[in-house]
């Protein structure tokens, strides 16, 4: 019985940017008794079902976005004979519908490193069960990817995961749903290691792929103190310390290594934790900035971060840290009007972000917005037959980009003030202007190098409705990506040690905290 893991995409750009972290985390939870999992990510190549014969075990990871192409792959290793395994968000959130459309003999709902072995025994058996629960492990129980099955040469950046769940509860996310709030902090160890394998293989960019590197703010810490109880404030004081221990491991690595991760704004507050990052060589983070107006915070549930002249001060902070800022914007909140483009387009490039995302509100399922969204007239309206409020199942040159009525603008208009931003976000001399932010020619002409393909690989092929538009689009990133690899890949050092006295969990407890109450 041979395991097939594939990650579904309908773009494959021959280069990917970010390893897809599941493939081989699910690789690393397979039991020794199985032949390694042969892994295929589409982003790369296409999945060739010739490659599955009977009996063998194929699993696939599927978010909302790649669903359609997931259920193809699902179907195509069933007609040869396959056991069908669906997991992720999606899977998670619509077991039956995987089923139905999928061709699925199973589904694992949320966390797979667990519940994959007895998968991979019950298929083994001839019969596996139609569900699994893998429920919201521990992160001591987070289980480490197995670098050692990665293609060579073929991505740019590594993901080492540190922490799941998030403590807030943004409208238009569902990660503090399917992951929870309560923060699942991974031991500093095991991370490291993780790192230190991938820095061995030549990679030094990493992504923390992180739901919220930053779960703990100050403002927290001020609150669960006033409280009589102490208890929380302690378990928040240790959550807190063990993020900087981890700071103070990933500064032991050589100094060559650049992280990114996602934070939230709060973090602009906190000096020591912005001085650690950097010393970290946390080097970029992506803030969901959301909106530059209070009444777009609030409608996203989003309060807690600023808006106007506040932002621009609390966003260069980030930068006078060292921090890179990759800074994500929506747009389509009902609180949006037409003037609202160009204010974000100003206040981006007056604020010091260095890259910048503009995405169309979206409601994905699992989150607060689409519960709202989906009993109202719009989500009912139906394509060839499906209705809106199961987007993913219609196919993506037919789907809106818009789902609910704006009351001011138009879809179209929406769409198009969305591109106008990104063309004039990532114009040449506007990119070249940010690029001032690194010193050397060589580094400004990377810096251009890597906007023009982050804008190539998210915007027009993501926002353009035209297909003539989005192949040439795709050609060009798949272009840019082979230019930009040399950027990023250097040169292996397969005798890296672990930093000296790595221990399980490192708990600094020489670190002060100062709470202002
Ligand atoms: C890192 C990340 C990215 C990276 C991905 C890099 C890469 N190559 O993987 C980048 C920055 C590129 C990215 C982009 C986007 N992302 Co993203 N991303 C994440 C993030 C923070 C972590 C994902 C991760 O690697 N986790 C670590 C792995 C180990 O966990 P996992 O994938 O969940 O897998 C576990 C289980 O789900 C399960 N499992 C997964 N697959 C399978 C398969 C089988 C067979 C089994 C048994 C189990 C199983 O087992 C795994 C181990 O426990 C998640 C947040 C999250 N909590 O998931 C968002 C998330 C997945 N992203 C999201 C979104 C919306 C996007 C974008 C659309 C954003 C945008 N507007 O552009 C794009 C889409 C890009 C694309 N075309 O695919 C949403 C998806 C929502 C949804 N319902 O689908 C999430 C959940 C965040 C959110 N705010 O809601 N993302
Ligand atoms: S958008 Fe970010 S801060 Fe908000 S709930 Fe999701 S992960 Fe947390």
């Amino acid at each position: 019985m041979r395991i097939h893991l594939v990650n579904p995409s309908d773009v494959s750009f021959g280069t990917a940017v970010i390893t897809p972290r599941w493939l081989y985390v699910l690789a690393g939870a397979t039991p020794a008794a199985f032949e390694a999992p042969s892994i295929v990510d589409e982003t790369l190549e296409p999945f060739d079902a010739g490659t599955v014969a009977a009996g063998d075990v194929v699993g696939i990871g599927i978010h909302t976005g790649n669903v359609l192409r997931g259920y193809e792959v699902g179907c195509a290793a069933r007609a040869r004979g396959a056991f069908v395994v669906f997991g992720g968000i999606h899977a998670t959130l619509y077991p039956d519908e995987v089923r139905e459309h999928g061709a699925a003999h199973a589904v694992v709902s949320g966390d797979g490193e667990l519940v994959w072995p007895q998968v991979l025994a019950d298929c083994a058996g001839g019969s596996p069960a139609a569900r699994y629960d893998g429920g919201r492990i521990d992160g001591d129980a987070f289980v480490s990817a197995r670098w050692d099955l990665l293609p060579e040469g073929k991505y740019m950046w590594g993901s080492v995961q540190t922490v799941r769940g998030c403590p807030k509860h943004c409208s238009f996310c569902s990660v503090w749903r399917t992951d929870g709030q309560k923060p699942r902090q991974r031991r500093v160890a095991a991370v490291i290691r993780e790192i230190v394998e991938l820095r061995r293989r030549g990679f030094k960019f990493v992504l923390l792929a992180d739901d919220n590197f930053y779960p703990v703010t100050l403002a927290d810490l001020a609150a669960a103190d006033r409280r009589a109880d102490k208890q929380r404030f302690a378990a928040l004081t240790e959550l807190r310390e063990e993020r900087f221990a981890l700071m103070a491991e990933l500064a032991r690595l050589p100094g060559d290594m650049i992280f990114y991760t996602q934070i939230t704004m709060e973090a602009a507050e906190d000096p020591a934790f912005l001085q650690a990052m950097k010393k970290a060589h946390i080097h970029g983070a992506l803030v969901g900035i959301e909106s530059v107006t209070p009444e777009g915070l609030k409608a996203v549930f989003k309060n807690f971060n600023d808006a106007g002249e506040a932002l621009v001060t609390r966003l260069q902070a980030f930068r006078s840290h060292g921090v890179h800022v990759l800074g994500s914007f929506i747009f389509g909140l009902p609180t949006d009007t037409p003037s609202t483009f160009d204010a974000t387009a100003d206040l981006a490039q007056r604020a010091g972000v260095s890259f910048a995302q503009f995405v169309m509100l979206t409601p994905f399922p699992g989150t607060i917005d689409f519960g709202n969204w989906e009993g109202t007239e719009a989500a009912a309206a139906t394509v060839n037959g499906t209705p809106l409020k199961r987007y993913w199942l219609i196919p993506s040159s037919q789907r809106p980009k818009i789902y609910s009525p704006h009351p001011l603008m138009a879809a179209d208009e929406i769409r198009a003030r969305t591109q106008q931003v990104w063309d004039r976000f990532y114009a040449l001399s506007a990119i070249w202007q940010r690029s001032a932010c690194v010193k050397s020619i060589r580094s400004r002409l990377a810096f251009m190098l890597i906007s023009k393909l982050y804008r190539q690989m998210y915007a027009n092929t993501g926002i353009a409705t035209d297909s003539a538009r989005h192949a040439r689009s795709a050609r060009r990133a798949r272009w840019l990506a082979k230019a930009a690899r040399r950027l990023f890949v250097t040169a292996p050092m397969p005798d890296l040690q672990e930093p000296a006295g790595l221990a399980g969990r490192v708990v600094s407890k020489h670190l002060a905290i100062r709470v202002v109450t």
